[in-house]
This record gives structure tokens, sequence and C-alpha cells, in this order.
């Protein structure tokens, strides 16, 4: 596994809904200096050659404080930036017709909602799944949430597969999502409208480390 994958406690997303294109780079740096080692570009419903835009301002910043750079729902425009991975939601394609889009050394994550979806998106070999939304989130407005019952299953399911806990996660709700079984959490709204994002996420890491 890379070991970056391996590593990564807290993944951080760019989310284009909470942050202005002008502020892309300086948000990805912010949240790489607090701990973040895994960071996707989320840009729902604009035009490819505006995502590739904002993946040209995020993606150096990857490169160069290393890490690992996620495209999100586009595995086509993934594998011609030449993403460390790409994340793609239920009703993108089978994971196979994915890969061989990619080719074999992208990382390709699964979004799952449900134990059946966790197992299918093993069996269909995901390098990574997120799992949720644990609660409401504006992030995803309507989705309802799966609550935390399932997270200590969806590990034992997922094997080795890291499963990163997703929607609603914060300073606030964290303590029990890892009390519910949680190892790795994705942090969007919360982390994105902290006026200090680095010590933000560094205290998420803080809480997420087992000392
Ligand atoms: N997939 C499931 S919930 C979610 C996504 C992309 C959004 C989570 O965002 P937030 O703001 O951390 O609740």
């Amino acid at each position: 596994m890379d070991i970056r994958l391996a590593g990564a406690r807290l993944y951080g997303i760019v989310d284009r809904g909470y942050v202005r294109e002008a502020d892309v780079a300086a948000c990805a740096r912010a949240l790489i200096a607090g701990g973040v080692r895994i960071l996707q570009l989320r840009a729902k419903g604009l035009p490819q050659a505006e995502v590739a835009r904002l993946a040209s301002l995020l993606q150096p910043v990857c490169r160069e404080l290393d890490a690992l750079f996620v495209l999100n729902d586009d595995p086509e425009l993934a594998a011609e930036l030449g993403a460390d991975a790409v994340h793609v939601g239920q009703d993108a394609p089978a994971l196979a017709d994915i890969r061989r889009l990619v080719g074999p050394r992208m990382l390709i994550g699964r979004s799952t909602h449900s134990l059946d979806q966790v197992r299918r998106a093993r069996e269909e070999g995901a390098d990574y799944i997120g799992f949720g939304p644990l609660f409401p989130t504006p992030t995803k407005p309507g989705r309802p949430a799966i609550g935390l019952r399932d997270i200590a299953q969806a590990q034992e399911l997922a094997g080795g597969m890291p499963v990163f806990c997703i929607g609603g996660v914060n300073a606030d709700t964290l303590p029990q999502v890892l009390a519910a079984g949680a190892q790795r959490v994705v942090v969007v709204s919360w982390l994105l409208q902290q006026a200090d994002r680095t010590r933000a996420a560094q205290q998420l890491i803080r809480t997420l480390t087992p000392s």
C-alpha cells in the first residue's frame, strides 16, 4: 500500500463550494502544514477545463509538500493530470473499468454508504473507501445520515483497506466517531471554515493519533 495512504488518518478536501479559486493553493498549504497527507480536489458541477485549472493550482502544492493529490469524480482527467488517486461515487462504473482508464498505479477510492457497498468495494479492489455520511452535512444537503452503528463492522469487512469515515465529522463529533471504531476520517466543511486551518487540522490529528 502507498505509505502516505497507509499513514493517513485525516483526509482533507479542497471543496470549491467552500474555497474561492484564489484561495485554493493557500488552503492546500494550510491543510498539509496541519498534517493532512491526502488531499482531494472537489469541484462539483464545474466543466472539466475549469477543474483542470483548479488542479493546476492544487497539484503542484501536493507534489512540493509530499501529499497525495486526489481528483474527485473524473478518472479521465485524473489520468491526464497524473493524479495520485481518483475518488468515485456509487454511480461511477465498475472499478475494473476505471482501472483500465487510469492504469495500474493510480489509487482508486470509492464512496460507500452501507455495509453491502463496503463488501463490494473490497471485492472490486478499491484502494480505500469513504464511509458515510455519518451525520447530516451541509456539504451533501438532503443526503440521509447512516449514523455510527456500522462503523466497526465496516472496518472489519474492509480488511486492510483503509476506511475514511465522512460526513459531519468535526472536533466535537470526532471522539464519538472514534469510539464507534473509526480510525480515519474525512473532514470537509468544518476544517475549511476555520480561521486557522493548520491549527484545526493539527487539533484533529492529535485526537486521531493514539498516544
Ligand atoms: N460524501 C459523503 S458525506 C460528504 C461527502 C463528500 C461530505 C462531507 O462533508 P463535511 O462537510 O465534512 O460534512
